[in-house]
């Protein structure tokens, strides 16, 4: 393992840089975290090799992936709701027989912030050995403050104890708890009054999400959240148009939002809506799979407007119990139709967007080195293939934390 302050250099690498894979083999060179080189081999001069640790060359570099959008912090199992859905039952009818996301507060409520640090870290694990080097964690399993402080808690250590960037999200407004079900104004006056003031006091927050739906919030709460976030300076994000359209993306889009996600009811006013804005469109494949959803976000209306289309695992227990991001790269060609270039950029580029994230997801002198050597000859076997296992190096902010050793 070559430590923090080495220069590493790799030669004769393929680069997908975020956007787009380099014609030319390259040559990366990287030092104090950053890319500080990025050229064609023949452009190295005597500086550049001075005291490089050689790292290898083939294979393709990328940009370590971007997880956008995770439910990753939780405790419980939901494969008794799984085995109820193939059965017939939809997610809003386990939701409202108290099932569902409920049954996850439940667990979750009864966790302590170790035990749920414990439940997460085989997961988390299994985004990094797939190449992640920034993950989004929202909380929306607590619903009381107590509780949705201490999933963002967890959250926080989790990237404490790994080598991963971690980006949080207050999602108080996920479902309404039992406690409230009379009165969901009242819930969402506590999202706006005491659950947001206190993770931003707390620096517990990077960005407020609401899930905007019939069996969640209307988007009347849902602006009040947004308006509640921006009171204390937090940037916002929504689920939206996942199962209906309530024209929640182009609200979230109004109040400047970083991403509007699911979005497969999504309409034209509401694509335009986000493209007015820059809103990222999140597309989540894993629960529309796990869901069995038929209805496919506008992916030719998206790129029509020039709206960024970012990629995600959706990782959660009940509509996406997905830890594999690369799955979601191809699941977002076979199911919506990206291409693999696409899906790439959509969890490296977009992904970073999605997250107001200025020096990851891309691949450039200056940016900082969070990368991806695969075993690959082209970036597009990343979304072609499902493999486990094709990770060589993962490198984050300049250091290489995850190595396979055996020949090649
Ligand atoms: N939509 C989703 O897909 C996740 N949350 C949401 O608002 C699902 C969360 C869960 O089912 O536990
Ligand atoms: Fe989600």
């Amino acid at each position: 393992m070559a430590d923090k302050r080495s220069r590493l250099l790799w030669r004769d690498i393929t680069v997908f840089d975020g956007q787009h894979e380099l014609a030319d083999p390259m040559a990366v060179l990287v030092a104090d975290g950053r890319v500080a080189k990025l050229c064609r081999d023949a452009e190295l001069d005597a500086a550049d090799l001075a005291g490089v640790t050689d790292m290898g060359h083939g294979g393709v570099m990328t940009p370590g992936l971007v997880d956008c959008h995770t439910h990753l912090v939780f405790a419980g199992s939901r494969a008794g709701e799984f085995a109820l859905r193939l059965e017939g039952a939809s997610y809003a009818e386990v939701a409202q027989a108290g099932g569902g996301i409920l049954s996850t507060v439940r667990a979750t409520r009864d966790a302590s912030e170790d035990e749920l640090v414990a439940a997460t870290l085989p997961r988390l694990d299994a985004l990094l050995a797939d190449g992640v080097t920034t993950v989004e964690i929202k909380s929306g399993y607590g619903l009381t403050v107590a509780d949705e402080l201490k999933m963002l808690r967890a959250a926080r250590r989790l990237g404490e104890i790994r080598p991963v960037r971690v980006v949080t999200t207050l999602l108080g407004a996920h479902a309404l708890p039992l406690e409230y079900q009379d009165d969901s104004d009242a819930y969402i006056r506590l999202v706006c009054n005491e659950m947001i003031p206190a993770a931003a006091a707390d620096g517990l927050a990077d960005a407020v999400d609401v899930f905007c739906e019939g069996i969640a919030f209307s988007p009347a709460q849902c602006e009040r959240v947004f308006s509640a976030a921006a009171r204390h300076g937090l940037r916002v994000k929504a689920h939206a148009e996942q199962l209906s359209n309530l024209g929640g993306a182009a609200l979230a889009a109004r109040h400047g939002a970083l991403s509007a996600d699911h979005i497969d009811y999504l309409d034209d006013a509401g694509v335009e809506s986000m493209a007015e804005a820059g809103t990222v469109a999140t597309l989540l494949p894993g629960a529309y799979l796990t869901l069995r959803e038929s209805q496919q976000p506008p992916i030719d209306a998206l790129r029509r407007h020039g709206v960024p289309i970012a990629v995600a695992t959706d990782a959660n227990p009940g509509s996406s119990p997905m830890f594999m991001p690369t799955l979601m790269l191809n699941l977002a060609c076979t199911l919506f139709r990206l291409t693999p270039r696409e899906a790439l950029a959509g969890m490296t580029t977009n992904g970073a967007r999605a997250l107001n994230l200025a020096d990851v997801g891309r691949i450039a002198e200056g940016l900082r080195a969070d990368l991806c050597v695969w075993d690959v000859e082209r970036s597009n076997e990343l979304a072609y293939a499902v493999q486990a296992g094709r990770l060589r190096q993962r490198i984050f902010d300049g250091e290489i934390t995850q190595e396979r050793t055996h020949e090649r």
